[in-house]
């Protein structure tokens, strides 16, 4: 799993805690913090891979994190203590399943939040609503950070971005790759102890601009070089 955490120490604990123990590999993207929070994750979990990073933002944290993961299945996981590990498992059932990329949900039964603001709330409404528009989705939920998928999906999502756009880019390609998506219900929990690094306009803009850059282009993908790679990543499932 890849967590990136920026100035999040007080927070591993709890987000550490909830982990099922056959999690095989904990990787930890550290934005250069000052709090200290690579220490006390390797005084936490002495076999987590910690990587440095060297850009700034949360997309280039988890670009990072990816590129370091040696699992076949990836999962995401907020470092503020608002996701709970206990529910990997749900994501990796869907998986198993049959999903190439499991996302969640907190507005699907099932889901739920206790840390979004009614401006958040509506943002992240308007945005998955023209998500569902422009490219054909049906996403109930789009700006979530606890998603998990077959590790071979990087190869067609091919991630360009650096700030807090970068769920909203994911959804998006793995939509238009024609990947099998499926929801999976979460129940995200109040930010433990800290700050949000999340501005609602700022980050909410940038995924609007994502939206509106990328192309729908289904047909193009699923027929030509785009799909072929695709056909060769799910050649290479286990
Ligand atoms: N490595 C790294 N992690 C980041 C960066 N920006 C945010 N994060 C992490 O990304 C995760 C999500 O950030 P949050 O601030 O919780 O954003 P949010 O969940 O939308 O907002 P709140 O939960 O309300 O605080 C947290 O674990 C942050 O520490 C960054 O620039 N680098
Ligand atoms: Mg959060």
């Amino acid at each position: 799993m890849v967590v990136p955490a920026l100035n999040e120490a007080e927070n591993l604990p709890h987000v550490f805690a909830t982990l099922p123990d056959w999690i095989h590999e904990v990787v930890l993207v550290d934005g250069a913090s000052t709090d200290g929070t690579a220490e006390v994750a390797r005084a936490l979990r002495p076999g987590v891979v910690v990587v440095p990073q060297r850009g700034k933002g949360k997309g280039d944290a988890l670009i990072s994190g990816f590129r370091a993961c040696s699992g076949d299945i990836v999962v995401t996981v907020d470092a503020d203590g608002s996701a709970d590990g206990r529910e990997i498992g749900s994501y990796v059932a869907a998986l198993l399943g049959g999903a190439d990329f499991a996302k969640g949900s907190r507005f699907t039964p099932g889901g739920a939040t206790d840390d979004m603001t009614t401006v958040r709330r509506l943002g992240n409404r308007a945005l998955c609503a023209a998500v569902n528009a422009k490219f054909g989705a049906r996403y109930t939920d789009l700006c979530y950070g606890y998603n998990a998928f077959w590790r071979r999906c990087l190869d067609v999502i091919d991630l360009d971005c650096t700030g807090f756009e970068v769920e909203t880019l994911m959804n998006i390609r793995v939509v238009t790759a024609g990947l099998r998506v499926r929801e999976v219900p979460s129940h995200e929990h109040l930010r433990i102890h800290g700050a949000s690094k999340l501005r609602a306009v700022r980050d909410g803009l940038r995924a609007l601009h994502v939206i509106l850059r990328e192309r729908p282009n289904r047909r193009a993908r699923r027929t030509g070089p785009f799909a072929a790679r695709l056909d060769a990543a799910r050649g290479r499932l286990p």
